[in-house]
């Protein structure tokens, strides 16, 4: 490689392939929340990788689907177009060894214009790396692809390799970004997330779809964060869920999304939930406007 490169790199993919593992993997942060369900990332999140000899702009994306007809669905699907046709290169995320038809609708999507990295993730699930091969020669005969990096977000196996391809990738230019910038996102915004997180960690079944999390104050000090923030549920019922036995559910998911946003912003954080009732917004798009989802 000769001169400096820096560019983005969007990582797209059918929901729960592992997007947001690997983007926080990439990025040495856990700056986008994961969980095992679909729909967990609603908006695009930005992470930059500082290299001697590159600038990494990662971008997230929410699972793209065609399952759902909502309009939360639709909302989620445009943000994964947009990013894709701003993309200097595109990371197309799939579980090793799987392609699915919700794959093959994403691989429709991809620009030509772009140079097309296939990323098989989670190969720490398989056992018998040779079972692969059969596979990795399928889909490079039918996909119109640059490489195919088969990697694990979680293990971190292979993501120095899947780092030096990406770099060949971008375009020679100057850094975007100052070295130590890690995102444009607010630390009021990653708060939100963090709260959701654990919605979708530890709420089963549709509970978590219909949550959304907005931050009613933020207090900052050098060192201390105080918070408040609302829970938004999509029935009566799903309030008692997340509240829980003596508010006990309510308490976990405080304590576990306080921890996080303490490693994640190096402060102490006082956090204060409350959970209210607010219907029908996943298929309202006004209201999905107005929560901000998608931006
Ligand atoms: N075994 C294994 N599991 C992984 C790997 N990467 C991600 N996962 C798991 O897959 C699940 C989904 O991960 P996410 O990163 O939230 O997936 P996503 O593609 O961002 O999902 P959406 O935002 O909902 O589209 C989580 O339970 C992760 O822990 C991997 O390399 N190996
Ligand atoms: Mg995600």
């Amino acid at each position: 490689m000769t001169g400096f490169r820096c560019g983005s790199i969007a990582l797209v993919g059918r929901p729960n392939v592992g997007k947001s593992t690997l983007f926080n993997a990439l990025v040495g942060e856990h700056l986008s929340i994961t969980a095992p369900k679909p729909q967990t990332t609603r908006h695009r999140i930005m992470g930059v990788r500082s290299e001697p000899q590159a600038q990494y702009v990662f971008i997230d994306t929410p699972g793209f689907q065609r399952t759902h007809g909502d309009a939360l669905t639709r909302v989620l699907n445009r943000v994964v177009q947009t990013v894709l046709a701003e993309a200097d290169v595109i990371g197309w995320v799939v579980e090793a060894g799987r392609t699915t038809s919700e794959d093959e609708a994403i691989a429709a999507l991809l620009p030509k214009s772009a140079p097309r990295v296939l990323i098989a993730n989670k190969i720490d699930r398989i056992k018998q790396k040779d079972s692969l091969l059969p596979w990795l020669q399928d889909v490079a005969l039918r996909f119109d692809l640059q490489e195919i990096v088969p990697v694990s977000a979680k293990s971190g196996m292979q993501l120095d390799a899947l780092l030096i391809s990406l770099a060949q990738r971008l375009p020679e230019g100057v850094a975007h970004y100052d070295q130590d910038q890690l995102t444009d996102r607010s630390e009021r915004f990653l708060a939100a997330e963090l709260v959701r997180e654990q919605l979708f960690q530890q709420l089963d079944a549709e509970v978590p779809f219909g949550t959304i999390v907005m931050i009613d104050s933020f207090r900052e000090t050098a060192s201390m964060r105080t918070i408040h923030a609302t829970i938004f549920v999509a029935k009566d019922s799903h309030k008692a869920i997340v509240i829980g036995k003596g508010g006990a559910r309510l308490k976990e998911i405080g304590t576990r999304a306080r921890r996080s946003m303490e490693q994640l912003f190096g402060a102490r954080v006082n956090l204060q939930t409350w959970v209210k009732v607010k219907a029908h917004w996943t298929d309202e798009p006004a209201a999905l406007r107005q929560l901000g989802v998608g931006e």
